[in-house]
């Protein structure tokens, strides 16, 4: 059903892309309207993707009135005002740039580029366009993070000492699951880093309001070959013709890092933590107190108030669900929870709401390029391996007494 017409000013959205986050891009367009009072009329006017049956099947199914396999036309058309990039990295850079060249708003999925070459560009671009361009770390959109960055910006949990991020998830860690683009440097940039590594510092640097100032970095690649899926008789995990494949990126990053507030950080980004399925785990330790969340248990923040007497002192379980808590008044009374999707919807939100009034939504691509030049450190980093020291006693001199 249709949402009723408004007077309001139309907005015309074209997605390129229609894969995991394009149908949850899919959903925040539809739900948004019908849930927030939006100050534009939001049109899902056109979907692309490359195979003409498989996009016009999901346009279908996915709510958009038309569907292209020319992603180039679509920037160009009139009826289209906003750009929504829902690519793998390796595009992300030449269609959001063509879509602001051509004066269109523009979403694009996380990370913003493959590059910081890429994301400088992507940044110059937007600050030509008149378009408004916003980067898809929708995190930040799940209320209990906000919730933790309006205490730290209270001042709350004082100043931040130790910042612990996590983001654990499985999906790999069994050597038969096939390749994906994600294992592919030249289509992903990177593995676990830039894929899920790229969330857990964009969530550091909101929730403190600071920046990732320096790095110290190891990677590691534990499965080098993978089965090729077998995409003609639809099988994953073995190929019938037993055809595999390198992977070009890394499984797991860990990373130390310096937090512009002269605090310490450490990051852990993997997609081998059997048992993990989308834990993002972070903890905010300050010099009045602490934060710590957990996106498995998305609907709660813990906060310990360092102030509280000790006979009563420990971690507050805060139920992030009241009207007063960010977003939750548009959807179930306290209790009832929120999930993964809402967090895409909020992004809808909040970016028709800036191009209504003409303000930078955030995060920007400047956001975005800080993340990346924070994910090409970590890479610098580890390949230098210049700040690993080795805890072995040094190698016995050759036929030398090792003691
Ligand atoms: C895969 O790791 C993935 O789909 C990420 O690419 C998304 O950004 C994350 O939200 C869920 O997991």
């Amino acid at each position: 059903m249709a949402a009723a017409p408004t007077d309001r000013p139309r907005l015309g959205v074209g997605m390129v892309g229609y894969a995991f986050m394009g149908v949850a891009h899919s959903q925040a367009w539809r739900t948004a309207p019908r849930f927030f009072d939006l100050p534009l009329d939001v049109d899902m006017t056109v979907v692309a993707g490359r195979d003409e049956q498989a996009v016009t099947a999901a346009a279908a199914r996915l709510g958009w009135r038309e569907a292209t396999t020319d992603w180039k036309q679509l920037v160009l058309r009139d009826d289209v005002d906003l750009v929504d990039v829902c690519t793998p990295g390796d595009t992300h850079a030449e269609i959001a740039i063509a879509a602001l060249a051509a004066g269109k708003h523009v979403l694009c999925e996380k990370p913003l580029a493959n590059s910081v070459a890429e994301a400088e560009a992507m940044t110059a671009a937007a600050a030509r366009s008149s378009g408004l361009a916003m980067v898809g770390f929708t995190y930040r959109r799940v209320p209990a993070v906000q919730l933790a960055r309006t205490l730290v910006e209270q001042g709350r949990i004082g100043t931040v000492r130790h910042v612990r991020a996590q983001y654990l998830q499985d999906w790999i860690a069994d050597p038969a699951a096939p390749l994906s683009w994600r294992l592919d440097k030249q289509k992903a940039g990177s593995g676990a880093l830039g894929d899920i590594g790229a969330h857990v510092v964009d969530l550091a640097q909101f929730v403190t309001g600071e920046q990732v100032t320096g790095v110290s970095a190891v990677l590691e690649t534990f499965v080098h070959e993978r089965p090729v899926a077998d995409q003609f008789s639809g099988l994953s995990g073995t190929s019938s013709s037993g055809r595999t494949g390198p992977v070009t990126v890394d499984d797991a990053a860990l990373f130390l890092g310096r937090m512009s507030g002269g605090g310490l950080a450490s990051f852990e980004a993997t997609r081998f933590a059997y048992g993990r399925k989308n834990a993002i785990r972070l903890e905010i330790n300050g010099s009045r107190g602490s934060l710590a969340f957990d996106f498995e248990d998305m609907n709660v923040l813990h906060y310990f108030d360092a102030q509280e007497p000790a006979e009563t002192a420990g971690f507050r379980r805060i139920v992030v669900t009241e009207p007063e808590h960010a977003y939750v008044a548009a959807w179930w009374p306290a209790g009832h929870g929120l999930g993964y999707e809402h967090a895409f919807t909020h992004q809808v939100v909040d970016l028709v709401g800036a191009i209504a009034a003409g303000t930078q939504p955030t995060p920007s691509f400047a956001d975005g390029l800080q993340v990346q030049r924070v994910l090409d450190a970590v890479e610098r980093s580890a390949a230098a391996g210049s700040t690993w020291t080795t805890t072995q006693p040094e190698a016995p001199a050759r036929g030398g007494d090792p003691t």
